[in-house]
């Protein structure tokens, strides 16, 4: 366990490029509901994820001792990081790894949905993406995976079959009455 954390799940699937790997970090375990969805996406396309809950904020040195461990590490990796309210995992994470981050804070509508603006800004020199339903965010991962992994790319090309499969079916049924 890279630097001591909680880590929630691991699927430990065989699929993917040896070793490729998201890592879904929670600023808090009251984000499990949107990592689990996260999660399922990736178990969609057979991409290994681990989760880990490392707030920004509130253990900040914690955190950067985890990415210190993964980065030592040389497999192919995406991180999607989970974070309501003020936002500050997805920067700084995106600031200490050479891999994609990919921001995917939960909804929130209090405040006027003003949470969402602590995620759209970041300083130079950080880059997290932003995609904001989850189902998204795990395409978007398999999808950076994928340029390395073909066997990923072909789950996801399956996928899109099936998904444009059904979406004519959709328009066939409702054109039969
Ligand atoms: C952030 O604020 C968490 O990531 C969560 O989305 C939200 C509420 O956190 P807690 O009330 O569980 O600390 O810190």
């Amino acid at each position: 366990m890279s630097g001591g954390g909680l880590r929630v799940e691991s699927n430990g699937s065989p699929a993917g490029a040896p070793g490729a790997q998201v890592i879904i970090l929670l600023g808090s375990k009251s984000d499990r509901e949107h990592q689990m969805a996260i999660a399922r996406g990736l178990d969609r396309f057979g991409v290994t994820h681990e989760t880990r809950i490392a707030s920004a904020h509130r253990v900040t040195r914690y955190l950067l001792d985890m990415l210190e461990g993964y980065e030592r590490e040389r497999q192919p990796r995406v991180y999607i990081t989970v974070a309501g309210r003020s936002n500050a995992l997805s920067g700084v994470v995106d600031a200490n790894t050479r891999h994609p981050v990919i921001a995917c804070p939960p909804y929130s509508e209090r405040f006027g949905g003003m949470d969402l603006l602590s995620t759209v800004r970041m300083p130079g020199g950080v880059a997290p993406l932003l995609v904001l339903e989850p189902e998204g965010a795990a395409l978007a991962a398999a999808k950076i995976l994928a340029i390395g992994d073909p066997g990923i790319g072909e789950r996801i090309a399956a996928w899109y079959h099936d998904f444009r499969e059904q979406a004519m079916a959709d328009d066939r049924a409702i054109a039969d009455g």
